[in-house]
């Protein structure tokens, strides 16, 4: 239907948006600020489980990614059409033509760069260029001129409106995001942060075996169960302080993502059953009727004898990530700084201490120690010696030369 005098204009975004990223969202911004676009609708394809070969990411997933960027433009939305119509019959002719009939609106179709060159391939490919409006977007510091001879190729023999938006660099794509999440390399810049904090709390695009215990949906559960909400969002916020950290000091990252969500594992027992723990698990009998401190140490215990924790550094991580001690491993050291720095911590200073633990760690790990020590000794309560081993330590690897 020729519409092109209606004075509203609607698109249609399709992809797998395994994970959106960036690009998707450079392109998508483009197009609503350049066509005027009235809407953009993000269109996620269906993508059988039997292709196997290509492991993709659930449709509720990837619909979760693409709404956390929805509010970054009020023309952007999401539809689950080709989801739920499911099938082998997901063909975008279709779509458009479904969505077209819905509306008096001028119909586009928004698209890569490389799925525009070989559109003519796609299912009835020669009767979307004739019939719908595309966008796409190019780098302008590549060379495309052979990209660009197609579409003008396509131009000239189906009469395609294609609409060619310049765009800002952005190296992006997707398979490479999920290869690098898979190997624990950081992706911040690849993807909002909204899309990175879904991927951290939803444990997307890891290989099975980059879990460090023997049943992950037994210690998931295990979590649930026994952790309040403030304290389960506590732990996803210092998984994702962790795996931020690491990425800039260079630790393994799903060491410390892993560390990170299980550190505060026991913190929410009762002093009842704090206690048989540390009996249980032949603990320092001085952690009895001390809650506080011995979180850490029966964390680390039940993760070893419960699920099967083996790593070392893990393990100690979570053991000393209350108490800090003197030579911390780097894993160690992110930990006890992550937890204090994540997001969700409300205190007046939060964004200093998240610059210098950025910047910094060693001063940060300092400053945090001499905060706890503060406080405990004003509040008369007795300071474990690792923490005051601690403080001495990092004290001395900053000032003295
Ligand atoms: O578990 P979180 O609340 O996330 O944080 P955390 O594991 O650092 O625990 C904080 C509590 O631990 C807080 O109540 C102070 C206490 N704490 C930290 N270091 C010491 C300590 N308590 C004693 N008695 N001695 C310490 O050296
Ligand atoms: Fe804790
Ligand atoms: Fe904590």
């Amino acid at each position: 239907m020729n519409k092109s005098n209606s004075d509203r204009k609607i698109a249609i975004y399709g992809g797998s948006f395994d994970p959106i990223h960036v690009g998707h969202v450079a392109l998508a911004e483009a197009a609503v600020r350049e066509i005027r676009l009235d809407k953009l609708i993000f269109m996620p394809a269906y993508i059988s489980p039997f292709k196997k070969d290509l492991k993709s990411t659930n449709g509720k997933d990837r619909c979760g990614m693409i709404e956390t960027v929805l509010p970054l433009n009020e023309a952007f939305c999401l539809s689950e059409y080709e989801l739920k119509k499911g099938g082998e019959a997901s063909y975008t002719i279709e779509t458009l033509q479904y969505f077209d009939s819905l509306t008096d609106a001028e119909l586009y179709f928004v698209l890569g760069f490389d799925s525009v060159i070989d559109l003519d391939k796609w299912y009835k490919g020669e009767e979307i260029l004739r019939t719908y409006p595309l966008i796409t977007g190019r780098r302008p510091d590549t060379d495309d001129s052979e990209g660009m001879r197609i579409i003008e190729s396509f131009r000239k023999k189906y009469g395609a409106n294609i609409s060619v938006l310049e765009m800002e660099p952005v190296d992006a794509a997707s398979s490479e995001i999920r290869e690098m999440v898979k190997n624990g390399e950081p992706i911040t810049g690849l993807v909002t942060e909204g899309v990175e904090s879904y991927i951290v709390e939803h444990d997307l695009y890891k290989a099975k075996n980059a879990s460090y215990c023997e049943d992950i949906e037994a210690l998931e559960r295990f979590m649930k169960d026994n952790l309040k909400d403030t304290r389960y969002r506590h732990s996803l916020g210092v998984e994702k302080m962790a795996v931020k950290l690491a990425g800039i000091y260079g630790a393994n990252v799903d060491k410390a993502a892993f560390a990170g969500r299980y550190h505060d594992i026991a913190k929410c027992f009762d002093q009842e059953k704090m206690d048989d723990h540390i009996r249980k698990y032949s603990l320092d009998e001085g952690l009895i009727g001390n809650p506080a401190l011995a979180h850490s140490k029966v964390g680390a215990a039940i993760l070893e004898h419960e699920f099967g924790v083996t790593d070392n550094d893990i393990l100690n991580a979570v053991k000393y990530h209350t108490t800090a001690r003197k030579n911390m491993s780097l894993l160690e050291q992110i930990t006890f700084v992550a937890d204090v720095v994540e997001d969700n911590r409300t205190y007046p200073d939060l964004k200093y201490y998240q610059d210098l633990a950025a910047s910094n760690i060693d001063q940060c790990t300092l400053e945090i120690l001499e905060y706890t020590i503060s406080d405990l000794t004003e509040k008369w309560r007795r300071i474990d010696k690792d923490t005051l081993q601690a403080y001495e330590y990092y004290n001395n690897k900053l000032f003295k030369s």
